[in-house]
């Protein structure tokens, strides 16, 4: 029996968005796989070091790569992470970066604990849409898009537009 083809979903942008909100959600109503990179380099100990100055292990992005990429071909896979360009271009059929008002993304950060440098680089990376300008140079433009994550509403109607997308891609692919 062969398997139905299913998309792989690249959820980025920068911590805080909504990105892990949205990816166990979507998983939930899609049945595609949510993947946590973080979490994944976590369990794995994919790591080469530590950033003193922002207090966090370095990713191995190498190790992150070979751990995923099986399963990737397979397709199905929602990925959550805060940046993108370490990713083959091959793995996604589409690219959400998950944008937040500066007001809103800094009350979130602090209520998880951000302060101070760390707190406000992530701010000012939002300001300067980095993570956006990240997947358009990354990824084919037409392939990325930008959503708004400010409100339930906003939850609701990215939930309600990427299972449309996901179920059309299915019945274009099978
Ligand atoms: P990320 O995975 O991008 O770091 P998250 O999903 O953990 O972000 O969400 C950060 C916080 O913001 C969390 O308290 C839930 C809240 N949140 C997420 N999406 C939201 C939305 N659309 N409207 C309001 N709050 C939201």
């Amino acid at each position: 029996m062969k398997m139905r083809k299913r998309p792989n979903i690249l959820l980025t942008g920068t911590p805080g968005v909504g990105k892990t909100t949205l990816g166990k959600e979507l998983a939930q109503r899609t049945g595609l796989t949510y993947v946590n990179v973080g979490e994944l380099a976590q369990e794995g100990q994919l790591y080469e070091g530590y950033d003193e100055e922002y207090q966090c292990p370095i990713l191995d992005e190498d190790r992150v790569v070979d751990e995923l990429d099986e399963k990737m071909i397979e397709g199905g896979v929602i990925v959550d992470y805060h940046s993108c360009d370490l990713f083959p271009e091959r793995w996604f059929h589409i690219v959400f970066v998950l944008r937040t008002d500066n007001t809103q993304l800094y009350t979130r950060l602090e209520g998880r604990g951000y302060t101070g440098k760390k707190l406000q680089d992530n701010v000012q990376c939002e300001i300067f849409q980095t993570i956006y300008e990240e997947a358009m140079e990354a990824y084919s433009e037409e392939i990325v898009h930008q959503l708004p994550s400010n409100s339930p509403e906003d939850l609701e109607s990215n939930l309600e537009q990427i299972v449309q997308w996901t179920e059309q891609w299915m019945k274009d692919h099978n």
